[in-house]
């Protein structure tokens, strides 16, 4: 079926068939990236947890490896569940992941390489001993999973973060061990935010507020704030706030102290979840991961064989513009795959215009767009102080004085089915212009039975800055950045009639009263290798 076989993404990271979620233990070893993902060997919905393993020189061409756990003791017998990595001073490669014991309770386990010396890191070894950590008192047998990567203090031992809840209460929980064998639950929590459920694959990192480059998970001192991530298991959305760590006290206070994982920022606006972060010691950056799930449903997937997929992976730093939202953005090798570009300078967009850019085929590529307005018509702005929300507008045919514009991808002629992606500027209940960053699946898929959501949310937009947005188009996902990566969504569609050379790209402006000027450059995309195992030239 050309359809079903269509939405297989060409530069997007997938297994071979059947379903795959997390990604997990991201690392960097002689020179090659390993990721590891949940995997079901059988078929292609969740089930039977399994790591998935596969290596990249670039994090963009792929060779798969043979599984590097399977469920082969009582401790994770009911699944080798998320997990996270920890390069130690000697080198040696310390994983902790969650396995599902043959009572089902959610036990911490303790994994390392055979043979460092590997480069490929072909065999693993479960240390005997296992479980490392189990549910502490007061904590349901359920709600105790995916260790973080481990930091060390100033009294030279290792801290691991683990995600669970209280009644409904989400909440993270500090362990202290010297030998990854033993471990010692801190006294209190270090954040918790009420109603917000269980928090699972918690991320705690550094980020610098003096530079762009990344920060090893154990870098304390001066000009540094902490990110704090967690996914909340009830919306299936990733969460992340800014605050400070005390690595004596370990206390972590967040910046605002209204602001709380599940009650702030967003990762990512879209389908985007358990997303994992690692330092990656070649390049001197923090490169996040993360799962794109499905939103069609269960049959779909059966029928084609296959199910979810990696998002590219993305670097992060501290926004040092604005010091409270973080910025992502594709890494750059992903550029690798440009091939042919096309520039479209200075287009004029008067309100209502609809321009196609002649682009053959539009189905994988890598967009930057900047769009410029005239102050005044901002200024002039009034939207009777209501304010706007993506995820509950209209969508892209909702006109406002000055929004939406943006580009349409996956379009067909007829316009059956597109996706629109697009800045909306309206005042705030204070009064103040806002700008909002969407993109709407609501007409993405003539198909009736999948996800057609609204997705976005607010983008800051500082004096004297364009507006801008960069996609990366592949097939049936669309991963949209604003003003550099401040605001991202990513999109899962599942075009019908806007596929292969069908797929079409526009400009368009649906705002009523500002004429918005926009500057276009296009790539396509070459697919990127994903080799099977085994492979005779390494
Ligand atoms: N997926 C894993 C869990 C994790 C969840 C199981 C998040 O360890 O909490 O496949 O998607």
């Amino acid at each position: 079926n050309a359809m079903l076989s269509w939405q297989r993404t060409t530069f997007h990271f997938q297994p071979q068939k059947n379903w795959m979620n997390d990604p997990s233990a991201p690392l960097f070893h002689m020179g090659w990236y390993h990721l590891f993902y949940q995997y079901n060997p059988y078929s292609a919905v969740w089930g039977n947890m399994t790591w998935g393993h596969a290596v990249s020189r670039d994090l963009i061409n792929w060779l798969y490896l043979p599984f590097a756990m399977v469920r082969d003791n009582w401790y994770d017998a009911n699944g080798v569940w998320t997990g996270s990595a920890t390069i130690l001073p000697d080198g040696q490669i310390i994983v902790l992941y969650t396995g599902v014991s043959d009572d089902s309770a959610q036990v911490q386990n303790l994994a390392y390489p055979a043979n460092l010396s590997d480069p490929l890191l072909l065999d693993w070894v479960k240390y005997p001993n296992n479980p490392v950590m189990v549910p502490p008192p007061g904590i349901g047998l359920e709600y105790f999973r995916d260790p973080s990567t481990a930091w060390i203090g100033p009294d030279g031992k290792w801290r691991v973060m683990m995600g669970s809840k209280v009644n409904t209460t989400g909440i993270a929980l500090l362990y202290k061990t010297s030998n990854f064998t033993s471990f010692e639950l801190l006294d209190g929590v270090v954040h918790a935010v009420r109603d917000t459920g269980m928090w699972e694959f918690l991320d705690f990192f550094p980020v610098s507020m003096t530079g762009t480059n990344g920060l090893d998970t154990c870098f304390t001192g001066p000009g540094i704030k902490h990110v704090l991530k967690a996914g909340l298991y009830d919306n299936l959305h990733d969460y992340y706030v800014l605050g400070s760590y005390d690595p004596i006290t370990d206390k972590w206070t967040p910046d605002d102290p209204d602001l709380g994982v599940g009650i702030g920022l967003r990762v990512d606006y879209g389908e985007y979840y358990a997303s994992k972060s690692f330092y990656d010691q070649s390049k001197g950056r923090r490169i996040l991961w993360a799962w794109i799930p499905e939103t069609d449903n269960r049959d779909a997937n059966l029928l084609k064989g296959w199910a979810s997929v990696q998002s590219i992976p993305r670097t992060v730093v501290l926004d040092d513009k604005t010091e409270r939202n973080i910025l992502q953005w594709p890494v750059e090798e992903v550029e690798s795959l440009r091939t042919n570009s096309h520039e479209f300078e200075k287009v004029e967009l008067g309100p209502g215009s609809l321009v196609p850019l002649d682009i053959v085929p539009a189905s994988e590529l890598d967009i930057t767009a900047t769009f410029e307005i005239n102050e005044e018509a901002l200024d002039a702005t009034v939207e009777g102080g209501v304010g706007y929300n993506c995820t509950t507008s209209g969508g892209s045919v909702q006109r406002g004085i000055s929004g939406p514009f943006g580009l349409i991808v996956l379009a067909d002629e007829a316009f059956s089915e597109l996706t629109p992606v697009y800045f909306y500027i309206a005042k705030g209940i204070d009064r103040n212009a806002k700008t909002f960053f969407c993109a709407d699946g609501s007409r993405s898929s003539l198909a009736s039975d999948v996800g057609k959501l609204v997705y976005g949310s607010e983008v800051p937009v500082l004096h004297g800055e364009k507006f801008s947005m960069r996609l990366l188009v592949d097939r049936s996902i669309v991963e949209s950045f604003a003003q550099g990566g401040r605001t991202v969504i990513t999109s899962r569609v599942y075009p019908t009639k806007a596929i292969y050379g069908a797929a079409k790209v526009f400009l368009f402006n649906n705002a009523t009263g500002v004429k918005v000027t926009a500057s276009v450059k296009i790539w396509h995309m070459r697919s990127a290798d994903l080799h099977p195992f085994p492979f005779d030239e390494l």
